[in-house]
């Protein structure tokens, strides 16, 4: 980040003073920028020439929010609420000029300022809830104040931007600049002079009308969606408070749960989570401006679930698709899936469901990926049947064309050889459902060329993707370490515990639903095959399955299901089974508490991917925790497997899968050399040096 002196640029139009926030690449609010601006500021306000100030963004965009670099570190003054106290005792009006984003104390700058101006695409929030924190300058006492009590619960809580237009709507924008954002707030400024226009303060603002059934509303939604997250129930509780208490003791409180939410350890490991998401769009030996081929047009083959929700992924940010299979039956059932999915989409209209329904062309002819400059292949999990599609591509596919495999598992460099062009090869990895998981486990081949990888991950990026680039190995990062979990599922059933305790378990962990009720959801056939491919044996899923019971799709799996019901009802038919296998195999069985089914779910996925980061697979350890967050809902306050692990100590994690691998003579259990040689060290994943 710069120096103090050139941060804040002061430049002066007739009366108006500009002061402009240069911390590239975000203004990022570093002690730095806020000290400048308090000097500029404290300057601009004795200055009798000057009768307005206007703070805006010197480059893309307004502020960012706080440095969250800083966070944990000793907090040094002027802090936020002191500039904004500074501006709230000008005797002359600051305005906030808003391009690009307003987040964090950002916002509450500008909320602290009498006016506000904003550029039609800017947007504004406050995601400190995405921090594991709640707004710590005012945002939860002002906020309410300009949106009403509903929407700041919404806006705080949620931590999601809006749009220009809507705080215009909302009256937490007072204009949109119908112009170039400077001049705009320029004349804003002479107005405001020349009307001799209130200098308003929100503090002032009485606080919002207490309006208890939408409080009560939301919080019930609240407690479903936060999962253990604690700092969504305590920005609740502070964002309320602005209905009961004054001014001033409410911002007191906001203070007082700022503070002590900053040092928490979920705040810890979502600012860890943060920077591990942008790290892991770095690849090592590719160039961040890399260039991309463009993707004017696509390709899916397989209009299955996988092939369906890529397509939707595509027109979603408006490239037209050619959806193709080869049966007509499947390609229309596709097309319905497709069609009902957006029908459903909360806030979509029926024109907007058509427009993107137009960008999907269905066809039942392979030479239409022709004209496509990517073709993803998403045809039944097959290793065989891939080769021979891949094959066929390279006949029909337009040179410099990506030619990606959707595979969850197989071998990519196997796929690719399959063709005469292993360079312009690679995996996509899309997780299901592919029109909502966020994440897209890139595969590079051995063989894939850096531009083909390039514009693979700026592809996933332009579908509002999270591209994470691996290895080739059998279930690349996630599903390699999920058969680890499993296992471990599969030998916890048969030692006494149940389906509804082990996801019970995981879900107090806070994932969104159990391994089994999620196996159910997905289908039990689906892992039967790819075990039975593999001469894997899971003793109680195969007796299971052998029952015919292949999860909701037949009202029975791990659980029972009421025929229209998705709700998992504990089924004794399931107990029989299992007790059955556990006498025949000798094993007795015994109660097993949430601590240790935990312990044995999470502990062998941790050291998996200590063999994978041993194996160069994946490029860093924070990459893991990136795939688990947004393609397994591991709960993002617990930052993913690799710094969980670190937040328990690798010595302890070394020692309980030492005593598992004993206990359950199961060397695979054994720590992982590089886990093994970290403990020794009394290091962590997260000294691992990158590159
Ligand atoms: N602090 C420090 N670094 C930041 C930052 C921030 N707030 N925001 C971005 N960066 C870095 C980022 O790490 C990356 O670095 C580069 O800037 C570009 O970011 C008191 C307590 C603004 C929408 O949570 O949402 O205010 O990787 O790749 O895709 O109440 O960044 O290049 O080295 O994301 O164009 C609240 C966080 C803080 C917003 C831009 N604010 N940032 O997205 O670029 S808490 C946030 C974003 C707070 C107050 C509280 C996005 C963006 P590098 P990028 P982008």
């Amino acid at each position: 980040m710069a120096g103090a002196a050139s941060v804040v640029r002061r430049e002066v139009k007739g009366s108006v003073a500009f002061l402009k926030l240069d911390n590239p690449p975000v203004n990022a609010m570093s002690h730095a920028l806020r000290a400048a601006l308090k000097q500029a500021l404290d300057a601009a306000i004795a200055d009798h020439n000057v009768s307005a100030i206007v703070l805006i963004g010197a480059g893309r965009t307004f502020i960012a929010g706080a440095d969250i670099s800083e966070f944990g570190k000793p907090r040094a003054e002027p802090l936020t609420p002191t500039l904004i106290a500074t501006i709230e005792a000008a005797p002359k009006p600051v305005i906030a000029a808003i391009a690009g984003v307003a987040f964090g104390g950002g916002l509450e700058l500008a909320m602290g300022c009498h006016y506000r101006i904003a550029a039609p695409d800017a947007r504004v929030g406050q995601p400190e809830v995405k921090l594991g924190l709640i707004p710590g300058a005012g945002g939860t006492q002002r906020l309410p104040r300009l949106v009403g009590l509903a929407k700041a619960l919404d806006m705080i809580c949620g931590g999601d931007p809006i749009t220009a237009a809507e705080a215009r709507e909302l009256g937490l924008i007072d204009e949109i600049a119908p112009g170039p954002l400077e001049d705009a707030a320029a004349a804003m400024a002479e107005r405001l002079v020349r009307d001799k226009a209130p200098l308003r303060r929100v503090r002032d603002l009485p606080g919002p009308k207490a309006e208890a059934e939408a409080v009560t509303r939301y919080r019930s939604g609240l407690d479903r969606r936060r999962r253990g997250a604690i700092a969504p129930l305590r920005c609740a509780e502070t964002v309320e408070a602005s209905a009961t208490l004054p001014f001033d003791q409410g911002l007191a409180k906001e203070r007082d749960i700022f503070i002590e939410l900053v040092g928490s350890e979920q705040a810890k490991a979502q600012r860890y989570f943060f920077f591990a998401e942008r790290a892991a769009a770095k690849v090592r030996d590719l160039a961040d401006d890399a260039p991309a081929a463009p993707v004017a047009r696509a390709a899916v083959l397989g209009a299955g679930t996988m092939g369906g929700g890529i397509a939707m992924c595509f027109a979603n940010a408006g490239i037209p698709v050619t959806l193709i299979d080869t049966g007509r039956e499947a390609l229309e059932r596709g097309l319905a899936t497709v069609r009902r999915n957006y029908q459903s989409a909360r806030g979509m209209s029926e024109d907007e469901v058509e427009r993107r329904m137009k960008l999907i062309a269905p066809s039942l002819d392979w030479g239409d990926v022709g004209a496509a400059d990517v073709v993803i292949e998403a045809v039944f999990e097959d290793l065989a049947l891939k080769q021979e599609v891949f094959k066929k591509l390279d006949a029909i596919t337009k040179p410099g064309a990506i030619v990606a495999t959707n595979t969850s598992y197989q071998d990519v460099d196997q796929i690719a050889a399959a063709t005469a062009h292993p360079e312009r090869v690679l995996g996509m990895h899309f997780f299901s459902p592919a029109n909502v998981m966020r994440l897209v486990e890139v595969v590079r081949g051995a063989k894939t060329a850096k531009p083909v990888l390039a514009s693979a991950l700026a592809l996933s990026r332009k579908l509002r993707k999270v591209p994470v680039t691996v290895g080739v190995c059998y279930g690349f990062v996630g599903n390699r370490m999920l058969s680890l979990r499993s296992r471990a599922v599969e030998r916890l059933l048969l030692e006494g515990a149940l389906p509804q305790e082990i996801d019970a378990a995981l879900v107090g962990f806070g994932f969104p639903m159990g391994p089994l009720a999620a196996a159910d959801l997905a289908g039990l056939d689906v892992g039967f095959r790819a075990r039975k491919a593999r001469g894997t044996v899971f003793p109680i899923a195969d007796a299971i399955c052998e029952a015919g019971r292949f999860g909701q799709k037949t009202n029975a799996g791990y659980y029972h299901y009421e025929s229209g019901s998705r709700a998992p009802l504990a089924d004794p038919e399931v107990e029989r089974i299992i007790a059955g296998i556990a006498a025949r195999m000798g094993v007795r069985r015994r109660t097993i508490g949430a601590a240790e089914i935990v312990e044995r779910t999470m502990l062998p996925m941790v050291n998996e991917g200590a063999r994978i980061l041993e194996e160069k697979i994946a490029q860093r350890p924070s990459d893991i925790d990136v795939i688990w967050v947004y393609g397994y809902g591991w709960p993002v306050y617990r930052g993913g497997p690799m710094f969980y692990a670190d937040s328990i100590g690798l010595r302890d994690v070394a020692a309980t899968l030492a005593e598992q691998a004993r206990k359950l003579d199961d060397a695979a259990l054994a720590p992982a050399p590089l886990l093994a040689r970290l403990a020794g060290e009394g290091k962590g994943f997260h000294d691992l040096v990158d590159g």
